[in-house]
């Protein structure tokens, strides 16, 4: 089999891409395709040419691989596409799967396109950076007007083969066969002339008003991002220009938009998405468990959010109390967020119901006995998860795995009052549980691989990013986070206003910054855990800035008042008792306060990150340093175009970032000392060799 197949049905040569697993453009693609062109061109019998995809799905874009190799050694993509567009025999493009960037383009430039019906079709690239670079910014505002072309390629979101036949995208629905259905559409258009191309088309229903709403538009939903910018300037050019100008201009913005540190950043992200998935030691054959009934301990904002994922993936749950009281508001709760789903529009009242029916309320623990998993959601005390790690051992049938929502406590001692540690596991979800995408999923010492491969198959199912990490305290996410909230109170105890501290993180683009988080997560939860740690280890009562804000009857958003004032409830506005707070703390603490440079502040929040990421690398607590930028992105806000604190290291280079942290008297870890003196990047770093 080779890269592409030619094979002749009667006059119609059928092209077949065999590039598994998602048929991207790679190298020998594009030569294999020209050779069909070359053989139908050069035989008079071959009158129309249908191409597609072998496997599961027609092409899904460029190889992103090679998007960083030399411009000679790439697949051209381009090259292809501009002889299609002129090729003198009409071409079909038959899709099945998803037809997806250079995918499209490769479809667009045919001269009709035929789908079958659960196909779907997109230019996603934006999601990497980058903008359709294969004349996708020209053709599609060609075929489905301006508007839907900005929609679809700012979005990023692949339509339904259905969607694109209404709007014309789609020559023809293919009910049977695909191939056959191509094969005879290609024979039935095989003599039309003139050929209809999409460049010879008008692009209609842009306007000054439209591009002008949608360059406000991307100031929200993609602050700070280059590609979206530069896709409008594309689609107007669309409107105004002849084909070919366009054209040249998406090769160069294109290019642009590939060398930037956030398209960079973005491919990181989708790769280390996928990796995040692998574990050495685990293979496709590790046996796992089918998730098909669920138990859930806790019906608090935890519980409910976790007990909503399942049900939203169909698997029924049994929720447990203590108290009616509390079963009955943790289920309101969960109805609620429904239906509050279902008034936006994306649900229906009876998928409402259809989810409720899933869930069984109960007081009674000994209902869990059917359970394939059980989490266990109440509040972080040791004491009490053991007690109800000692009753589920007793209740819950053989095999099923015991699961703790635990973001700090030892995942091991709690497995230990079990007698099958090894089936015990913890998956920390993030609040709002039924929101958020990240799971960090812990592995005990003794957790079994099945029970590890299940966790992950089943973060999939229930649609979340699944990342493996080891026991420590607060695991990766929240470890990290609390020595970026020690670095933010120092910044403040040297002169720094904590909104500057939130402000040196919103320029780097994440949409809160260290205060304006504790506000809303609550400044009590830290401030019982400063005290309580003081006590146990027999030191003085804690009395930082911070410490003194909660006695003071401040604890957040939740009391509208915390850092911040909350006039109207969720608007963070710098408080002027914080001011005289601070102003008396550092007197009486004998702190001089200096001016802090924006740029200093961002550098030490990012790097304290980033510094203690280095040393939860070299203790394995996490596999790669990716692993951490998933972790960041999907639980804590850090703009995926950053790639995550890791990746915004290696592209800041390691000696720089090892030389602020010693100009601002901390010390690199010495992963990061090294790497910075061997000249590497986190992503270089040989994880496997290092660990042996
Ligand atoms: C583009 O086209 C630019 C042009 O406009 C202009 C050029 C001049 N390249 O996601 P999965 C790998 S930009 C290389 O797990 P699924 C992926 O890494 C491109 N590799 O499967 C994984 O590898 P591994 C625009 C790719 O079924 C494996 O395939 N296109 C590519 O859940 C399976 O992937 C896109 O942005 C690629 N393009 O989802 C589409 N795509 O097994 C990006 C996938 O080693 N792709 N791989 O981990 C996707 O959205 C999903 O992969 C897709 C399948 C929906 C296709």
């Amino acid at each position: 089999m080779s890269t592409v197949d030619q094979t002749r049905e009667g006059d119609v040569l059928v092209l077949t891409i065999n590039n598994p697993p998602v048929n991207a453009f790679s190298p020998g693609v594009p030569e294999g395709l020209h050779a069909g062109l070359d053989a139908a061109e050069g035989d008079a019998g071959v009158r129309s040419v249908v191409i597609i995809g072998g496997g599961r799905t027609f092409i899904a874009g460029a190889d992103i691989k090679t998007f960083d190799l030399p411009r000679e050694q790439a697949p051209d993509l381009r090259g292809f596409i501009a002889r299609l567009d002129a090729f003198t025999k009409p071409t079909v493009a038959a899709i099945h799967g998803t037809a997806l960037g250079g995918g499209l383009e490769v479809a667009l430039a045919c001269t009709y396109r035929v789908a079958t019906r659960d196909a779907q079709l997109g230019l996603p690239e934006v999601k990497l950076g980058v903008l359709p670079g294969a004349g996708g910014t020209q053709r599609l505002p060609r075929v489905v007007g301006v508007p839907k072309a900005l929609e679809m390629m700012l979005g990023g979101n692949p339509i339904k083969a259905t969607e694109a036949k209404e709007l014309g995208l789609v020559d023809e629905l293919v009910e049977g066969d695909l191939r056959e259905g191509a094969v005879a559409f290609a024979r039935a258009h095989a003599d039309e002339r003139p050929l209809p191309r999409l460049s010879e088309r008008r692009a209609e229903g842009g306007s000054p008003e439209l591009f002008a709403a949608a360059r406000e538009g991307i100031r929200k939903t993609h602050r700070g991002q280059l590609s979206p910018s530069l896709i409008i300037d594309l689609a107007e050019m669309a409107t105004s220009q002849p084909f070919q100008e366009g054209w040249d201009a998406e090769a160069r913005l294109f290019m642009q938009a590939k060398d930037s540190p956030q398209s960079r950043g973005l491919r990181h992200i989708f790769f280390a998405e996928r990796e995040a998935g692998k574990i050495p030691g685990l293979t496709r054959d590790t046996p796992t468990t089918e998730i098909r009934a669920a138990g859930i301990i806790g019906a608090g904002t935890m519980g409910g959010g976790i007990a909503m994922n399942f049900l939203n993936a169909g698997i029924p749950v049994t929720i447990v109390e203590t108290s009616q009281d509390a079963l009955d508001r943790g289920l309101s709760v969960i109805r609620k967020n429904y239906e509050n789903t279902a008034k936006k529009g994306r649900l229906t009242l009876e998928q409402v119901e259809g989810r409720m029916n899933l869930l069984t309320p109960t007081l009674d623990m000994g209902d869990l006995k059917d359970a394939d998993i059980i989490i266990e959601a109440v509040f972080e005390n040791m004491d009490v998860k053991k007690d109800i790690f000692t009753r589920l051992d007793a209740i819950a049938k053989p095999g099923a795995i015991l699961a703790t929502n635990t973001s700090t406590l030892d995942v091991n001692e709690i497995a230990s009052v079990t007698s099958r540690p090894e089936q015990v596991i913890g998956l920390h979800f993030f609040s709002p549980a039924n929101v958020m995408r990240l799971l960090e999923i812990v592995r005990a010492d003794k957790t079994s691989d099945s029970v590890l491969a299940t966790s992950l198959a089943l973060a999939r199912r229930i649609k979340k990013v699944g990342v493996v990490v080891g026991v420590c305290d607060g695991f990766v996410g929240n470890r990290m986070i609390h020595r970026y909230g020690d670095e933010a109170r120092k910044l403040v105890e040297e002169g720094a206003r904590p909104q500057d501290a939130d402000a040196a993180m919103h320029a780097l683009g994440l949409p809160m910054g260290p205060f304006e988080m504790s506000d809303m997560a609550g400044l009590d939860v830290g401030y019982l855990i400063r005290q309580h740690q003081a006590k146990v280890a027999g030191k003085p009562k804690p009395d930082g800035w911070l410490d003194r804000i909660v006695e003071a009857g401040r604890k957040g958003q939740k009391t509208q008042a915390g850092i911040y004032d909350y006039p109207d409830g969720r608007k963070p506005v710098p408080a002027a008792s914080t001011d005289e707070l601070l102003t008396t703390y550092r007197q009486e603490k004998g702190l001089q306060s200096r001016e802090i440079s924006q740029e200093e502040a961002t550098e030490r929040l990012v790097y304290s990150l980033v510094n203690e990421g280095a040393r939860i690398l070299e203790e394995g607590i996490a596999q790669r340093a990716g692993d951490i930028d998933v972790i960041y992105i999907y639980g804590y806000g850090f703009p995926a175009y950053r790639g995550g604190p890791m990746r915004y290291a290696d592209e800041m280079g390691l000696k720089n970032v090892a030389a602020a942290l010693e100009k601002y008297g901390q010390t690199p870890a010495p992963l990061l000392r090294q790497l910075a003196d061997e000249g590497k990047t986190f992503e270089q770093w040989d994880w496997e060799k290092a660990r042996g």
